[in-house]
């Protein structure tokens, strides 16, 4: 919301159907339902229905708006800040626009189709997904009695598949002349304290544009005129890890002296860069501690929940961590702006998660399985570019991000690895105006000697899982395999900083162990003390995030007792006893200079 621009908030409850095997919905005429869903939110922990949330297929979601008169001279679109997995909206019974991948924002003119009063927006939600979408699904479909095709989705990956409008939905109203991208590249000279930074506005039309940097206070630090700027500025104020200081632009659209369109963009100034194997945020070796972690919450699901991260993001600070990363997607804008504010550091991720020829917790087999033509016949490259595309599009300012993850554990130990992933490394450069770091995150089977893309990544991010996958219960084994693991690729790219962006053991809350019993409360404690112990030997070590922040739910299997218990808290996020552990040691490590 601005001088110029209103957003109404079509949050709320909605009408919801699921559409059943032969249903034929028709979106021309009211949906036909007594169903309701709340939104934001996965529809699928709102239901006592089993057999809806364990569907596979469409879902319909619809709502009543309200258009305002004195709105109806501007552009008026529908936001939606994800639809999980694919949608397709209708505003009176037209279609207007299309979205597919879940954990983007898109947006749709909505001109053509509105009048002033009630109107009325339907949603046509798709959980599916196969090889060729974004997070990647075993797909498969059956016929019932009747000839109708029943499709099934096999998630490929250790997360249930939740789906629904998982963020805010907005009527937004803004003048058809008006700012449409603003990317902000603060070239900071640590030495002097200065930036110079650079301010580039996209508009839709020809107008004078005013650009006015603001400080914390807002006070007027700077203005510049024109769509390309570069604004120096001395005595700044760095956006430090856990110390956060905001700066805002403010970008003006003016056509003579009336103020056409304006809209303000936070933006902090760090500096990050990799140095002879150390990761350094303003010029100085920074060490990560934190978590993988989930959007998911109990009854929400995936949805956003802002009281939840609220609440993670001072579990995080009271336990000494200053990092995460958004495991396995995009999280929420809200949730980034937050990490902006609270000083969080982000390694933020692609939905690039089930990269892999069978998902199963059998590490051993793929170390046996060594020619699989995975790379040849899947078919998500397209999907990724433009997953990349519309994440870096969408989080390029934000200071909180320091790291592109480009994958969760794909099959990088599979030939033909390499060439499927050059070209999305070479596009997330160009996309990035800040030049970030780039990164896979590397699963266990990759090992130095079997890995085909170390070189493409600016750092080492690995899972590991000694002691829990491989070794289970056997910490003294575990300790020597994970030390000589680290020495080999530490040897192999002296440059490269190494971090955990994974390691873990299941831990049922409340189970104990005179025995040091894996899913024991006093096993993971033992587990994350073997681990700290190897970190504190390797020099290029500069991090540890564990997997996970909380227990979360999977889907059904033998491995899974409703859900991963890897979490250090529960799902209701009580500490189980490693994160009083766990918090004695990050508090005990400086966020800088820990490794010298
Ligand atoms: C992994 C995956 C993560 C799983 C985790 C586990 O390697 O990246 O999605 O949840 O292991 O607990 O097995």
């Amino acid at each position: 919301m601005t001088a110029t621009r209103s957003v109404l908030s079509l949050n709320g409850i909605w009408s919801f159907k699921m559409q059943a095997a032969g249903d034929v919905i028709d979106p021309v005429a009211p949906l036909k339902t007594t169903e309701v869903m709340a939104v934001p939110a996965s529809f699928s922990d709102q239901t006592a229905n089993p057999e809806i949330r364990q569907h596979s297929g469409y879902f319909w979601y619809e709502r009543d708006f309200t258009v305002p008169a004195a709105l109806m001279d501007q552009r008026l679109s529908l936001r939606f800040g994800s639809a999980t997995h694919e949608a397709w909206v209708f505003v009176n019974g037209t279609e207007v626009g299309h979205h597919k991948g879940g954990f983007t924002p898109f947006e749709l003119p909505i001109n053509d189709t509105v009048h002033a009063g009630t109107n009325r927006v339907t949603v046509k939600i798709s959980n599916l997904l196969d090889h060729s979408t974004l997070p990647v699904g075993n797909y498969t479909e059956t016929k019932d009695a009747a000839g109708n095709v029943i499709p099934h989705v096999d998630e490929n990956f250790d997360f249930f598949n939740y789906a629904g409008l998982h963020r805010n939905v907005n009527l937004m109203a803004t003048p058809w002349n008006r700012v449409e991208d603003v990317v902000i590249t603060p070239k900071i000279d640590l030495a002097t304290n200065s930036a110079d930074v650079a301010v580039t506005v996209k508009s839709t039309a020809a107008a004078t544009v005013k650009v006015t940097l603001l400080d914390e206070n807002e006070a007027i630090v700077a203005t510049a005129e024109g769509a390309e700027n570069t604004i120096h500025l001395d005595h700044i104020h760095l956006w430090q890890p856990l110390n956060a200081y905001l700066y805002q632009a403010r970008v003006e659209l003016f056509d003579g002296d009336t103020l056409i369109d304006s809209y303000t963009e936070p933006f902090g100034m760090r500096t990050v860069a990799i140095d002879s194997g150390k990761f350094l945020i303003n010029g100085k070796p920074f060490y990560f501690k934190g978590f993988g972690k989930h959007e998911d919450s109990y009854v929400n699901g995936r949805g956003l929940n802002e009281a939840v991260n609220v609440l993670d993001l001072n579990l995080l600070k009271k336990m000494g961590a200053n990092s995460f990363r958004t495991s396995h997607y995009p999280y929420s804008e809200e949730m980034m702006r937050l990490c902006d504010r609270e000083g969080i550091v982000v390694i933020d991720e692609v939905p690039a998660v089930g990269l892999m020829p069978d998902f199963n917790f059998d590490v051993s087999s793929a170390f046996k399985n060594n020619d699989n033509p995975f790379w040849s016949t899947v078919q998500t490259q397209a999907a990724h570019k433009q997953a990349l595309e519309e994440m870096i599009g969408r989080d390029k300012n934000h200071a909180s991000v320091v790291i592109w993850s480009i994958a969760n554990e794909p099959a990088t130990f599979l030939p033909g690895a390499h060439d499927y992933f050059e070209p999305l490394f070479k596009l997330a450069r160009q996309l990035d105006p800040q030049d970030r770091p780039c990164t896979y995150i590397n699963i266990m089977m990759s090992t130095p000697d079997r890995d085909n893309c170390s070189d493409l990544a600016d750092l080492l991010t690995l899972n590991r899982y000694y002691g829990w996958y491989i070794q289970t219960g056997d910490l003294k084994a575990a300790a020597a395999a994970e030390e000589a693991e680290l020495r080999a690729w530490q040897e192999k790219w002296p440059d490269k900083p190494i971090m955990f962006t994974e390691f873990g053991a299941d831990t049922v809350a409340g189970v104990h162990s005179a025995y040091n019993e894996p899913f024991s409360e006093e096993y993971q404690v033992n587990y994350y003390d073997m681990n700290a112990k190897i970190f504190d030997k390797i020099d290029n070590f500069v991090g540890e995030q564990l997997w996970n922040f909380a227990d979360f739910q999977t889907k059904f299997g033998i491995n899974r007792v409703q859900g991963n218990k890897k979490g250090i808290f529960t799902r209701s996020r009580e500490p189980k006893a490693a994160a009083i552990w766990l918090s004695r040691r990050w508090n005990g490590i400086p966020n800088f200079n820990y490794k010298k």
